[in-house]
């Protein structure tokens, strides 16, 4: 079994509607480990690396200028198929497709003000964690839990 690392992002408006609990308690429950967890500005400049892929897309400017209109929760999580079990816990992009039960599908109507971002796989994976967090702000630890979690 591979351990896999994903960075999430409860977005501006998970944050600001109060859900920020809500939605790391729901990730926190797949058995997945919060390695690191940090409320944070986005900048202009990151939120550009962030959303390199995205620049020549119409939605392009909206994006940036959500992301850094007010402090997100940035999160490490890591455990087997972190990236998958992640976005399978956050839903579709789109609210409006996603499914109950999930994070997007219970809390939100609208594309452009879904609660979370996942890696998407673990090329991004990488390259996300090592945008948002510093080697010295993950913690290597191991919980009494694991056992149960993990065969
Ligand atoms: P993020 O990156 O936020 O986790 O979302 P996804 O990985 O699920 O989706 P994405 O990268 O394709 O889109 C990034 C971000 O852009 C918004 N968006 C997307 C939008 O406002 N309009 C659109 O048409 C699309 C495709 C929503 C998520």
């Amino acid at each position: 079994m591979t351990t896999e690392r994903t960075l999430v992002l409860v977005k501006p408006d998970g944050v600001q509607r109060g859900l920020a609990g809500e939605i790391i308690t729901r990730l926190e429950r797949t058995g997945l480990q919060i390695i690191g967890l940090k409320l944070m500005q986005v900048s202009e400049e990151l939120a550009s690396q962030h959303y390199g892929e995205h620049r020549d897309k119409p939605f392009y400017p909206g994006l940036v200028s959500f992301i850094t209109s007010s402090p997100v929760i940035a999160l490490v999580l890591e455990g087997p198929s972190a990236v998958s079990t992640t976005r399978k816990t956050m839903g579709a992009t789109n609210p409006a497709d996603s499914s109950p039960g999930t994070i997007r599908g219970d809390f939100g109507v609208d594309m452009g003000r879904n609660l979370i971002h996942g890696s998407a796989n673990l090329e991004d994976a990488a390259r996300e964690v090592s945008l948002f967090f510093d080697d010295s702000e993950l913690t290597d630890y191991s919980r009494s839990t694991q056992q149960w979690i993990v065969e």
